[in-house]
């Protein structure tokens, strides 16, 4: 194995240059966006402003594909495990800088830092994971139907991947699509979300000091209306990758679809945790209040419903109260906060909107409701963690993403009705149940009809190596993640060689 400390100062990024400014990288160059346009980036915990972020053009996005076009050329050629050479060196240099990047991540996401840590992991593990790819990329081979023939199927590459990537988990899910993409053999186009450059920066740091040949990651800051919509047309962009807001998602599909693009799709959730009546109760509270109020409830994973059987409803809903209370708000770099600030004033006053509406609805405030402002939080964006109880299933906030801390109980009388209240929404990421019985589990494990399943834990704590990724609203049958991913960046190639030295036809000799 290559070994895993970098070299020292192997890349062009320079501390001088770069100090407060986030610049598109392409090519293997740092350089500003032909507009000369900044946006601020702020700190969501304080209002602070961490720096700015260059605005591409179509221009910008036109030059990173004709580098990631020439510089794919020679790397489709290069053997997938001496590929694999570079992701071993990136999952070393991300261990390496692991705290720091959080600290970064929770400065500009606002995530308290041992989630930003967990999230550093997780890019940790898929470089690690995919790395190992290199000496896998597995294909068949069969037997043919005819005499002195071969036959098999390999992966090869696309092309170029388009990454457009969200500024919830900015650096876990671009691991999870940059890394497969160039195993597999393709170059990257990258456009980060604008809120969260500093993440990105840190990344692309890594591929270029790991020594990554250039015009294979290029990123490209700025809007989804100049940025992704020219990524989304450009005929040598080969496919595109995104996470982020179903509006968005069923956009880029329409023009992708226009152009007979690949699309892999990852959106919105309403994911439910399922409470039996024969559960254990506090381990299902631990489980709520982890997977609904952690990242501030702005994960895709995140609970935003709780369907309680109604023998403990009432039981479940007075300790979720009791122990609402332990999760302290703050700013995310300070060790003993337990929920940082939503992403930005405008997700706040979303978030307060959706709460004014389940009022409107009539379902019963037990807890939270409102953005909080005493001790100097007013400077950013903090919403008091939200509990609604005697929801049903027809309200706006049980059918809608908040995408915030908010999270609806709803009550049911059986296995069956808990799973058709669960299944009764448009989206299908993530769903939990807790019950002792394991007769219910694995029938619940049949008929959630959610992508992931979690049995006596929370909706969220997805693991890399499994496929990530939704049903219905949520998806368009792609995964993330796991082996599955590599469905994404490589087209299958069927290849028969007849060693007969006579024409055989296949279908026609062999009866
Ligand atoms: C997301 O919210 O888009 O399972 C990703 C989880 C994390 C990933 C979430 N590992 O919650």
């Amino acid at each position: 194995m290559a070994e895993l400390v970098a070299k020292k100062n192997a890349g062009t990024f320079s501390e001088e240059k770069n100090k407060g400014k986030y610049l598109n990288y392409i090519n293997g160059e740092w350089v500003e966006s032909s507009s000369g346009k900044f946006v601020p980036v702020f700190n969501p915990a304080n209002g602070e402003v961490l720096g700015e972020v260059t605005q591409s053009t179509e221009e910008d996005v036109n030059r990173a594909v004709k580098a990631a076009k020439v510089a794919q050329k020679s790397w489709r050629l290069v053997p997938a495990p001496e590929r694999a050479e570079f992701l071993y060196k990136v999952a070393g240099l991300l261990k390496d800088r692991k705290e720091q990047i959080a600290r970064v991540l929770t400065s500009e996401m606002g995530k308290v830092i041992d989630e930003a840590r967990g999230e550093v992991q997780e890019a940790i593990d898929m470089a690690f994971y995919m790395a190992g790819e290199g000496r896998r990329l597995f294909g068949d081979t069969v037997p043919s139907e005819l005499r002195n023939k071969f036959a098999m199927s390999v992966r090869v590459p696309i092309g170029i991947a388009g990454l457009i990537t969200p500024w919830n988990f900015p650096i876990a899910i671009a691991s999870w699509k940059s890394l497969p993409a160039l195993v597999a053999g393709n170059a990257v186009v990258w456009k980060p979300a604008t809120e969260t450059p500093a993440v990105a920066q840190e990344f692309v740091r890594i591929y270029e000091e790991a020594g990554l040949p250039k015009g294979l990651i290029n990123l490209v800051h700025g809007s989804g209306s100049v940025v992704g919509n020219a990524m989304v047309d450009h005929p040598d962009i080969d496919l595109i990758s995104f996470t982020g807001s179903n509006e968005v998602g069923k956009q880029i599909n329409e023009r992708a679809g226009a152009l007979l693009k690949r699309t892999s799709l990852e959106m919105g959730g309403k994911n439910a945790v399922t409470v039996l009546e024969d559960a254990d109760l506090d381990l299902a509270v631990d489980g709520i209040l982890w997977s609904a109020f952690g990242t501030s409830g702005q994960r895709c994973t995140a609970t935003s419903r709780i369907i309680v059987h109604d023998k403990v409803k009432e039981a479940l809903e007075r300790k979720l109260v009791d122990r609402i209370g332990e999760l302290t708000l703050g700013n995310g770099l300070d060790e003993t906060v337990k929920v940082g600030p939503v992403i930005n004033r405008s997700a706040l006053k979303q978030i307060d909107e959706y709460v004014q509406i389940g009022k409107d609805e009539g379902a019963k405030l037990l807890a939270g409701g409102y953005i909080v402002t005493e001790n100097g939080l007013d400077r950013g964006n903090f919403y008091a963690p939200t509990i609604f109880t005697n929801v049903t299933s027809d309200m706006r906030i049980a059918k809608e993403e908040i995408f915030g801390p908010v999270v609806s109980i709803i009550s049911v009388s059986s296995l069956e009705e808990a799973i058709k209240v669960n299944n009764d929404v448009e989206f299908g990421l993530s769903s939990a149940i807790f019950t002792a019985d394991v007769n219910r589990a694995f029938q619940a494990m049949r008929d959630l009809d959610t992508g992931i399943v979690y049995v006596n834990a929370g909706t969220t704590g997805a693991e890399i190596h499994l496929p990530f990724g939704g049903t219905k609203g949520t998806g368009n049958g792609h995964r993330d993640s796991g082996e599955a991913s590599l469905d994404v960046y490589t087209e299958w190639k069927s290849i028969y060689v007849d060693y007969s030295g006579k024409l055989q036809r296949a279908q026609i000799d062999n009866y």
